[in-house]
């Protein structure tokens, strides 16, 4: 019998499971702004554990709602049955997502909420009779999740690479990264408008007749922080307008409040066809995401069903009722404590004390947006990531939990975050940077 403590079993993902399984970083326990690690230090939160926790850890109104409704309805199925909570969590999404919005279709992830939008995407052009359009544009570096759709319209090559052809019919726009002209830049960068353009050059090759979506993160989160380049969405979204091509956002990230507001498309005054949104939908406490379309599209499909069941797509779990209890609770309490404006608040401090890392050891460059931070570091000869991946170690030994990707480092604490533990992060970066060659 292998012991309880043995780590061998578990397959963990996007890890170096032998490197981590030699010195492993185990949190046990969570309240606030805090881990507890196996050890029992504090392990101060900066990445609201993957993106998710936007209320902090260990909030007792969402805790008590899963308690309650676990006795009253541990689960329904929700193919041609329903429930009240997943009815009542589509309504208050709906409130606060872009108006003319009012559709939410559930899904377990972001990267299930994805494929949802794309399918959705090519049937909704079916249903109007427009069957042609079926390709999909997604862009260089963007993070879509892991699914065989998410990993085709994705950027990033080493989520590629292993995994065959993907799906067919897929282009990509480029990345809006521009290092020479963009560095240090503090919010939307100011150049890079122009690389919506791409889009019509992408429409010229196939014809508009054959492209059914753009999806872009209107921050690209995963790559290491990208936030668009000024006027970069409002070119992309009237370029899509213009040729009836749909445009989804992955609001995975940016869902819920993380650049301040609810939604990215309120931050930046876009409005998408379809958003996918996951994360901080339940707080990260159980998972669930969904995919929030248009009037239009709900309508359309409706109406234009050649059969009775109009979008045939579903999960055993969309909707479950621990995890629409979850949201329900979750969207309360950043109701009640007007999160998503405390982080817009906050967010121009985060803003000076990452930037005040200017010329320490290593740093290429600092880009911020929201309640998003990131440090880039310059990569070593011939071992990219190597630098990052150094830094966070050190970053847990010292007490904070930090997210690279390859030598870009991300901030991004629970919106309940204060200044002090903002101090906390970058002192600790600061020390850290120090520390490493
Ligand atoms: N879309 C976007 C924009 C995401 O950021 C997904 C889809 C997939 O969601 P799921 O729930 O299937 O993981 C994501 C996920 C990081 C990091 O380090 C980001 C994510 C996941 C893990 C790590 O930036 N985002």
């Amino acid at each position: 019998m292998k012991k309880i403590n043995d780590l061998e079993s578990y397959w963990m993902p996007f890890t170096a499971n032998r490197d981590f399984k030699k010195d492993p970083r185990i949190v046990c326990s969570a309240d606030g702004m805090y881990y507890k690690s196996q050890e029992g230090n504090d392990i101060l939160d900066a990445t609201a554990g993957l993106w998710c926790v936007n209320a902090g850890h260990n909030r007792r109104k969402i805790n008590e709602a899963i308690t309650e409704q676990l006795s009253v309805l541990d689960y329904a199925p929700c193919f041609q049955f329903g429930h009240p909570k997943a009815f009542e969590l589509a309504n208050r999404i709906s409130e606060i997502f872009p108006e003319g919005m009012n559709h939410v279709f559930f899904t377990n992830s972001g990267s299930e909420a994805v494929d949802t939008t794309l399918k959705i995407a090519l049937a909704y052009h079916r249903a109007r009779g427009k069957g042609t359009k079926t390709r999909l544009i997604g862009r260089e570096r963007g993070y879509h999740g892991v699914g065989f759709g998410g990993i085709s319209v994705g950027g990033m090559p080493r989520n590629r690479q292993y995994f065959g052809t993907l799906l067919s019919g897929v282009d990509h726009l480029p990345h809006t990264f521009d290092h020479e002209r963009n560095a240090f830049s503090r919010g939307e960068p100011e150049f890079g408008e122009e690389f919506a353009d791409k889009l019509e050059d992408i429409i010229a090759l196939h014809d508009a007749s054959t492209i059914a979506a753009v999806i872009v993160e209107p921050m690209a989160g995963s790559t290491g922080v990208l936030p668009p380049p000024k006027g970069y969405l409002k070119k992309l979204r009237s370029i899509c307008t213009k040729h009836d091509i749909l445009l989804i956002f992955d609001e995975v990230i940016t869902g819920f409040g993380r650049l301040g507001t609810a939604t990215a498309s309120d931050y930046f005054g876009v409005v998408p066809d379809i958003i996918s949104c996951a994360k901080g939908i339940t707080n990260g406490v159980i998972p669930m995401g969904g995919a929030v379309v248009k009037d239009e599209i709900y309508e359309t499909m409706l109406d234009e069903a050649d059969n009775p069941i109009e979008l045939f797509h579903g999960y055993t779990y969309s909707g479950h009722p621990i995890a629409a209890a979850a949201g329900l609770a979750s969207l309360e309490i950043y109701k009640e404590e007007n999160l998503f404006q405390r982080a817009s608040e906050l967010s121009p401090y985060m803003e000076e004390v990452a930037h005040s890392l200017k010329g320490e050891n290593h740093i290429i460059d600092i880009r911020n947006i929201g309640l998003v931070a990131s440090v880039e570091l310059m990569p070593r000869e011939g071992a990219i990531g190597s630098r990052g991946y150094e830094l966070m170690k050190r970053m847990w030994d010292k007490g904070v939990m930090v997210r690279f990707t390859q030598d870009t480092m991300a901030v991004t604490p629970p919106l309940i975050a204060e200044r002090k533990h903002i101090d906390e992060m970058f002192d600790k970066t600061r020390e850290a940077l120090k520390e490493i060659n």
